[in-house]
């Protein structure tokens, strides 16, 4: 980058950091706010309101050096772009829930028209030397709609979320046209190399493409870069936040509740992909498999509610609430119950207490692009006494996390049997594992991830990028 050059980061939702513990939910807003604190740069996105009429309208506001620059929207934005094409149509989709896709057209329409929208808005503060990089689902034709109003910057997009198999990929009508769109990027950017894999093989049957180089594809007679770069935690502020008042005092309560039982903990946004429904039937599983670890285990699972307006995620709470309730009421006692089911949203520092109180991190998503939880869980734990991670193989982690009692999320058995040898687990063997892991949590953080996107979004054209593992 030179000198001059900002770094425009665009997303769907900006979330300048508060700095005090009380950040919002969600992997994406974590991981950029990290990743911009050392940059004074410009995050570019939807404000989180509507409007009646769209007037491109900037908010702007700067916290620490970084300043954030939103537009409000319509209410059939909303509903067309965000609530529709995003969270209905490519979400489920993306994660392998075909069954859960909506497909209608005036979806597309609104997620071209507010793509277009976000361009137009954002054409006018770029200055030729900036780099953009574009985030996520939401806005995978912005390149495509910024170079039809004659931007040329080096522009680059990264998918916080998996990409589907070939197959899954052309259930989607006009799935072509959206993959063309990514064309109009320098550089695509994938969670893991099995992510980047699928692209590629999309591009390879449905473009007439062709594999150039490793990470340099052509397609629809065009090129483009491919990479993985495994997105991190900001491993060294979540160690401070485990050390902090807010953090010690909650592992205190949460040790004292559990007196004498061993604390089996998952935190998810309320979302099916995270597979809570399965894991609660793991839960029960080990509950009727093992009457003599029943009084010896606490689980509690934290899912603040999220896109309340999809009816997807009304139905999944429903059948929670219920599967929650039968459990408790199979296998409580009098003086005892075996599972606390909170909606609540906590800060970070308390979540990072309830990390560092749990003897096992139950991380079981379904389909998951990465799984910043269970990179936080790790980077939580005493040194001298760390709990056992089980992570599903299907999270993009589980590339990264292989010391983990890794499982299939959609068996109840094997997660009972990852929680009973979790519990069993002797400290060295909790040790050596814990110690495995935090390496890897520390060593490819969110600084490493963004540092190689943009070394690599910045490089020359001509010379092979590095493409890290994952
Ligand atoms: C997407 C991809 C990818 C959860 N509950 C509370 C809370 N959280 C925080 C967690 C974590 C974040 O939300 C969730 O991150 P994940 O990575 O687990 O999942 P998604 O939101 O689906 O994120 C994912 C990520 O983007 C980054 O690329 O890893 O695969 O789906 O940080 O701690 N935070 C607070 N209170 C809660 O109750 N404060």
């Amino acid at each position: 980058m030179s000198p001059e050059g900002r770094l425009i980061v665009v997303s769907n939702r900006v979330n300048l950091p508060s700095g005090d513990g009380e950040e919002s939910v969600g992997g994406l807003a974590m991981a950029l706010a990290a990743a911009l604190k050392a940059y004074s740069g410009l995050w570019f996105g939807w404000s989180g309101r509507t409007t009646e009429t769209f007037t491109g309208e900037l908010h702007a506001e700067t916290v620490g050096g970084v300043t954030a620059a939103t537009v409000d929207l319509e209410e059939v934005d909303l509903d067309e772009y965000y609530n529709g094409y995003a969270n209905k149509t490519l979400w489920p989709l993306f994660h392998y829930r075909i069954d859960l896709a909506a497909f209608d057209r005036a979806f597309d329409k609104g997620y071209t028209r507010v793509n277009r929208r976000f361009a137009a808005t954002l054409a006018p503060l770029i200055r030729p030397d900036d780099v953009i990089w574009v985030h996520d689902y939401h806005l995978i034709p912005l390149a495509k709609e910024l170079r039809a109003l004659g931007v040329k910057n080096r522009v680059g997009f990264f998918l916080h979320i998996p990409w589907p198999a070939h197959q899954v990929m052309i259930n989607l009508p006009r799935h072509r046209q959206l993959v063309e769109a990514m064309f109009d990027y320098d550089l695509v950017g994938f969670q893991t190399a099995e992510h980047q894999q699928a692209f590629e093989e999309y591009v390879l049957n449905e473009a007439d493409g062709e594999v150039v180089r490793p990470g340099c594809l052509k397609g629809f007679g065009r090129g483009l870069e491919t990479g993985a770069f495994p997105i991190g935690i900001d491993a060294e502020d979540f160690a401070r936040m485990t050390h902090s008042s807010r953090a010690r005092r909650m592992r205190n309560l949460m040790i004292a509740a559990t007196v004498f039982r061993h604390l089996i903990v998952g935190v998810d946004r309320l979302d099916y992909s995270k597979g809570l429904e399965e894991r609660f039937l793991g839960f029960e599983h080990f509950l009727a498999q093992n009457p003599d670890l029943r009084r010896e285990v606490l689980m509690l699972q934290i899912a603040p509610v999220s896109r309340e307006a999809v009816e997807a995620y009304q139905e999944i709470r429903g059948r929670l609430d219920a599967l929650s309730g039968r459990i408790n009421g199979e296998f409580s006692d009098v003086d005892w119950a075996p599972f606390r089911y909170v909606n609540k949203n906590y800060r970070r520092d308390e979540l990072a207490g309830i990390y560092g109180a749990a003897r096992v991190g139950l991380v079981t998503p379904l389909r998951d692009g990465m799984n910043l939880v269970a990179k936080e869980f790790v980077a939580a734990q005493n040194p001298e006494d760390p709990g056992v991670l089980v992570l599903s193989r299907f999270a993009g982690a589980a590339r990264q996390m292989g010391d983990a009692l890794l499982v299939n999320p959609n068996s109840p058995e094997e997660v009972a049997d990852a929680l009973k040898r979790a519990i069993h687990m002797e400290k060295p063997e909790r040790i050596r594992r814990w110690e495995a892991l935090y390496d890897g949590v520390q060593r490819e953080d969110v600084t490493a991830w963004r540092d190689a996107f943009v070394a690599a979004l910045t490089a020359e054209p001509e010379t092979a990028r590095p493409a890290m593992a994952g």
